[in-house]
């Protein structure tokens, strides 16, 4: 029997041969990435593990798909449950001011602390929405609802076999390699030609409606390495030629504690596919599409410490406004000094990074106090931060855009069409779980071991 993890960690492993035989420089970009994670072990020793063990990190990657309709999502859905994956988190990227997409999303992942250790695979996933008057009108969206019901993006024995494995949490060795292979393949390049003028169409809404709902399949849309230390990488990969979006998307680089997530990618590439022309000849065409993003990832933050790099992204923003010609990274890292707590333990004594806590193995004598941020102070207990394992829906919508070429079009005069967290659960028939309360979960479990251990309740 292979289990849901291992399944997990194969399919991360052979969707990255695929994706690096489709699009090679993604491997550079991955060769890259290891070369810089290996220097920053090298510099930083244990330190550079704190945030994940180096075999985690290497092996980590997230992927990007994007699908049309509610079926559709429900079928993936059903395909990273056999992976042991579920949907996390529910973002609107059809909101973002400057760069909107008409996509909501969600991401699949594993949820518990032992299977992230395992293989942390994650899977951006995007939904399409037609019903969203801004961007589609009547006529579009009848003809896009067409275009999708008829498609067939997963063969019934891939789903039959993904239901099974996630029934049983696992596979006997020779359905988990068909099911692996089918996997995959669902997830290539497709070479049936593309209608360019329904494509061309869509395109005129948003290049992200004309990759989904231009073509009949779906393809994996970028893979993502981690890496240790993101303003190297993007210095190496710009040393070597390869051509970066402008800016790396997240917290700025700063001397405080690394919190959330920052990525930057390489543009889209121009890939040969077939196109038919009305008159029905098919001829070799070129689409840019599919991209290479890298992440770095910090601690996961509370409520409050997201509420408050929501309100630092604005400032940033409003400031960048004011003086064009300021360096935005230099004016990101100003504001973030004079807000935001510049150690781990500020963040963790303020209650606005996730920690697991531990009680000290050399404690003071006596009676221990009995507040976390006494308990923290005085070295009774040590705190382990916790990592992010989401997303981030500006820097998505960021990551979204700045691959693209074309403008795309929304017309805010009318209302948006309402998707929510719960709507989504319903059309998947599994529960969008909410990540805040996910890293709650843990960082409660460790405190009740503490508690425990220093008897904090005894009378
Ligand atoms: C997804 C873009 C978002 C990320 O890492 O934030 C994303 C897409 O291009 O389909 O992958
Ligand atoms: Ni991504």
């Amino acid at each position: 029997m292979i289990s849901q993890w291992q399944l997990r960690a194969a399919f991360a492993r052979r969707l990255s041969d695929m994706y690096g035989r489709e699009v090679p420089a993604y491997t550079t970009l991955v060769d890259v990435s290891h070369e810089v994670n290996e220097d920053v072990l090298r510099a930083e020793g244990a330190n550079a593990e704190r945030l994940g063990t180096i075999s985690r990190v290497t092996a980590e990657r997230h992927g990007a798909i994007r699908v049309g309709t509610p079926q559709e999502l429900e079928q993936v859905a059903r395909i990273f449950g056999a992976l042991g994956m579920h949907p996390v988190g529910f973002y609107d990227l059809r909101e973002a001011a400057a760069s909107a997409v008409p996509v909501v999303s969600t991401a699949f992942r594993p949820i518990d602390g032992e299977e992230l250790a395992r293989n942390p695979f994650r899977v951006f996933t995007s939904m399409l929405t037609p019903a969203d008057p801004r961007f589609f009108d009547a006529d579009l969206r009848a003809r896009l609802d067409t275009f999708l019901a008829s498609r067939r993006l997963f063969p019934p024995e891939l789903l039959t076999l993904a239901d099974r494995a996630g029934t049983d949490r696992g596979l006997p060795d020779e359905d988990a390699t068909r099911f692996l292979q089918l996997a995959v393949e669902a997830f290539e390049l497709s070479c049936e030609p593309i209608d360019r003028s329904w494509y061309a169409t869509l395109e005129k809404v948003s290049a992200v409606a004309a990759d989904i709902g231009g073509v009949r399949s779906t393809h994996i849309n970028h893979l993502t390495p981690r890496v240790l230390d993101i303003d190297e990488l993007y210095r190496r990969m710009t040393e070597r030629g390869i051509e970066m979006i402008d800016t790396i998307q997240g917290p700025p680089r700063w001397s405080g504690p690394d919190v959330l997530l920052r990525q930057t990618s390489f543009r889209a590439l121009a890939e040969p596919r077939a196109l038919r022309a009305p008159d029905g000849s098919v001829s070799s065409g070129a689409l840019r599409v599919r991209f290479g993003e890298v992440e770095a990832r910090g601690i996961a933050l509370t409520r409050e410490g997201r509420a408050r790099y929501d309100t630092l992204l604005a400032r940033v923003d409003e400031q960048a406004a004011q003086h064009p010609t300021a360096d935005r990274a230099e004016l990101a890292r100003t504001l973030w000094a004079e807000d935001f707590p510049g150690s781990e333990h500020e963040l963790a004594r303020r209650g606005l990074g996730y920690f697991t806590y531990h009680a000290a193995a050399d404690r003071p004598l006596g009676a221990p106090p009995t507040t976390l941020g006494e308990l923290l102070d005085q070295g009774w207990v040590r705190a382990e931060p916790i990592v992010y394992e989401d997303f981030l829906p500006r820097s998505a919508a960021g990551i979204f855009q700045s691959n693209l070429s074309g403008e795309g079009s929304k017309n805010t005069d009318h209302e948006g069409a309402a998707y929510d967290s719960g709507w989504l659960s319903d059309a998947i028939g599994r529960e969008v779980l909410d990540p805040f309360a996910l890293y709650e979960r843990q960082q409660n479990h460790s405190l009740d071991h503490v508690a425990r251990d220093l008897d904090l309740f005894a009378a």
